[in-house]
């Protein structure tokens, strides 16, 4: 039995798996939970992020517009399903060359020491990972991007390692980057990046082929007494364009950037109409995981064809018995 190191949050959703879920991750019955419309103005909500918020929830949603510009809005909910989202979008305090927006898309949210941070890929001359925090979710700070264009997918870890903040993301290009390793950066100021290390990468010729094109970092890991668990996103290149699934590794818990066990075998991908039919077919794109330190239960957030939201199940024993059956 591995353990979560962390809060229990008995409020979480939850639902058993039935006799037709056969993987390590399975379904909400009534996905997806949020609409494309369910804040009126938007065009779709996908790869959005939230975290236990006193006795609620707080996220912090990509929703498009109808003009198919991106940006970040924040929302609350009692039961983590049923979500208020903001129809006005977050607006940052801080330096105003940092603040001036472009886009923001993918948010991931983590409460750090006394605070939520934010991260999210933020456009500054190509994407980069911008980084904010807040104390309620109604007002917020802005922080100096993280890295050089071109990166996505910042993802901090929940406490400082060796007395460093510590972040995951994934170096890119201006496009729809055609490769995407994950590297780790410390930082002793969450200004200040540096000694990136290579944790994992896009896998080569035909070991595990759905994870072949390029991998991304997707929730928060999530503190377990084996290691860092995480949840990341890879990618197949097909005829009809990228597929995305998810997998899961175990990172070495005072040296992140090793790593312990990994997923060859996809733990969910696009299967449900839901994930295959959207604005962008064949998208499923973790960005959050709620684990319950009690129980070891765990429910992620995920995209669904870049259009609505859905999450889905799973435990921390699920997980680490799935790498240890077919770990790469
Ligand atoms: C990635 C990001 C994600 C998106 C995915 C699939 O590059 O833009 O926001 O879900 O592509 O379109």
């Amino acid at each position: 039995m591995t353990k979560i190191i962390g809060s229990s949050i008995p409020n979480m959703p939850w639902q058993e798996r039935t006799a037709k879920d056969i993987g390590p991750v399975w379904r909400y019955q009534s996905n997806p939970v949020i609409s494309r419309h369910e804040m009126a103005a938007a065009n779709s909500i996908f790869n959005s992020a939230v975290v236990p918020f006193g006795k609620r929830f707080a996220g912090v949603f990509r929703c498009d517009s109808r003009a198919v510009t991106m940006d970040i809005f924040a929302g609350f909910s009692e039961d983590g399903i049923h979500w208020e989202i903001s129809s006005q979008p977050i607006v940052f305090q801080g330096e105003a060359e940092v603040t001036a927006k472009e886009y923001r898309y993918d948010p991931r949210v983590l409460f750090i020491e006394d605070r939520y941070y934010i991260t999210w890929c933020n456009g500054y001359h190509g994407p980069t990972i911008g980084i904010g925090y807040t104390f309620d979710f109604q007002t917020f700070t802005q922080l100096e991007n993280a890295f050089l264009p071109y990166n996505r997918n910042g993802v901090l870890f929940p406490q400082k390692i060796d007395g460093r903040y510590a972040m995951l993301s994934r170096p890119s290009d201006t496009g729809h980057t055609a490769f995407g390793d994950i590297f780790y950066s410390t930082s002793p100021d969450l200004t200040f990046w540096g000694r990136h290390r290579f944790v994992m990468g896009a896998v080569p010729g035909n070991a595990s082929p759905w994870q072949s094109t390029k991998v991304g970092p997707g929730p928060v890991p999530v503190a377990t007494d084996e290691g860092w668990l995480l949840i990341y996103h890879g990618v197949l290149q097909t005829c009809n364009g990228f597929v995305y699934r998810m997998g899961c590794a175990l990172l070495d818990w005072e040296e992140p950037w090793k790593v312990k066990l990994r997923s060859q075998n996809y733990i969910l991908g696009p299967e449900e109409y839901y994930e295959c039919v959207g604005d962008v077919p064949n998208v499923t794109f973790p960005c959050a995981v709620l684990a319950d330190a009690d129980s070891g239960r765990m429910c992620i957030y995920y995209g669904c064809a870049d259009t609505v939201t859905g999450i889905a199940f799973t435990t921390v024993d699920e997980l680490i018995e799935h790498m240890r059956n077919n770990s790469l």
